[in-house]
């Protein structure tokens, strides 16, 4: 292991590269227990992670993976957390929430998937301090591993994790992704920043399907979970609350005052590819599965899925209440996909009371 002005020198060394990688923030948390870990368990216990079972596994002493960084990596003596801006200079989700004819992607899956253009710039940080320490562990993880990276992040003062549960930087907003490198290095940790949410309450009032609470989130009712994780049918009541958004949502981050002039990135791999912002409904909805794969390729919004995407296109046509998605609602009520054929009965439901109330 090397000694200390070693080991300072590689924290400096990180920091660059992150810098150079592309990254817009970069600092260092340590690895001691905490309490947002701490809070890991009675959530996970209480079901607010719905079908989410990776979140709960558990390591060989029985343990969450995700209670402590050393559950999974016991070599751990930092987390090197990065981040990203993905923001990019096009409307709000909310702008757009009231128009019949479209739907809306989240921003985060606008451009290419962000797993891999992270993954690509952590390589070029570790590459850097592999050269310098060959014999140290450096585990890069963008989502996959067991890593509550939001905490980790703000323990390495790249924001405060605001009402929402987004970590926020007071410059840069909310809209940025985070990658982590868990590592052997003993680097020193960085001072968290102040939470500055204050008394501002305006992202749990306008969460329409209610699943926040200050700081925390039951996910089971979060839009992004239903339409991105859950894979059978979305329990009735939250329906309309999904409104049209189709892939993720964006309402709590739209809302929130500290991203009113959240900065824009230039990075190529997040410009919003043709068709992503706001789409029309129709258009999705004539996709062949051999046309969506096409579309969706290398993009985070794949998750979804081509049956998940028709259930929430289904939704938000119900939602919308316009008469010209009969049609289209009809057909996929004698679909095969028996998930797609209920949630175009519900939408055809909400479109016949609409013409009728
Ligand atoms: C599962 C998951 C989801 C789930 C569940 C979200 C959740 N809140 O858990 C769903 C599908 C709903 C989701 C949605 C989104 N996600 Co997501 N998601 C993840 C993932 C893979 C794991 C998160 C996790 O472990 N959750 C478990 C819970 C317990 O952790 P937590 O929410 O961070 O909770 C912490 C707080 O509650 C806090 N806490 C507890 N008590 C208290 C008390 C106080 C006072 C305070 C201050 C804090 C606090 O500590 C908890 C940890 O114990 C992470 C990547 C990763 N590996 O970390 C990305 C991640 C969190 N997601 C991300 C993004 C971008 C999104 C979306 C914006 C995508 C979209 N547009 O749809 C939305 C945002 C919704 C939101 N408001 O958070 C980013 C967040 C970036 C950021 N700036 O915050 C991450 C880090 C991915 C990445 N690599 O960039 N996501
Ligand atoms: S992402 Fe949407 S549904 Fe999820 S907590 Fe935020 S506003 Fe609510
Ligand atoms: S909307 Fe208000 S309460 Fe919610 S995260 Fe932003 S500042 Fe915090």
């Amino acid at each position: 292991m090397p000694g200390g002005a070693a080991v300072a020198e590689m924290r400096d060394l990180a920091l660059a590269a992150a810098r150079e990688a592309g990254f817009d923030l970069c600092g260092i948390a340590g690895v001691a227990p905490s309490a947002r870990l701490a809070a890991f368990a009675p959530w996970v216990e209480s079901g607010q992670a719905g079908e989410m079972h990776y979140l709960a596994r558990r390591g060989a002493g029985g343990r969450y993976l995700r209670e402590a960084v050393r559950e999974a990596w016991p070599w751990a003596q930092a987390v090197i957390c990065a981040a990203a801006v993905y923001n990019a200079p096009a409307p709000r989700s909310l702008d757009i929430a009231h128009d019949p004819a479209r739907g809306w992607i989240s921003r985060y899956a606008w451009g290419d998937d962000y797993h891999d253009c992270l993954r690509r710039r952590l390589e070029q940080v570790a590459q850097r301090l592999r050269q310098q320490a060959p014999e140290e562990q450096f585990h890069l993880t963008v989502d996959t591993a067991p890593l509550i990276e939001r905490a980790a992040a703000e323990q390495a003062g790249l924001g405060w994790l605001a009402k929402n549960t987004c970590l926020i930087h007071p410059r840069l907003g909310s809209y940025f992704f985070l990658g982590s490198i868990v590592t052997s290095l003993p680097l020193a940790a960085d001072d968290p920043l102040p939470d500055r949410c204050g008394s501002c309450r305006r992202c749990i009032e306008a969460c329409p399907t209610q699943a926040l609470t200050p700081h925390a989130m039951d996910a089971s009712r979060c839009i992004a979970y239903l339409n991105l994780e859950l894979r059978g049918p979305v329990p009735e009541d939250l329906r309309a609350g999904m409104g049209n958004n189709l892939i993720g949502c964006d309402i709590c981050q739209d809302v929130c005052p500290w991203n009113r002039r959240a900065p824009v990135t230039d990075a190529p791999e997040f410009q919003p590819r043709p068709g992503f912002v706001a789409p029309l409904l129709l258009e999705l909805a004539a996709l062949t599965e051999d046309a969506y794969r096409e579309r969706f390729r290398h993009s985070a919004a794949k998750r979804a899925k081509f049956s998940g995407l028709r259930r929430s296109l289904a939704l938000a046509m119900g939602n919308s209440g316009n008469p010209a998605y009969r049609a289209t609602l009809q057909r996929w009520q004698a679909d095969a996909d028996a998930v797609l054929a209920e949630h175009a009965a519900w939408a055809l439901a909400q479109i016949e009371q609409g013409a009728t109330a």
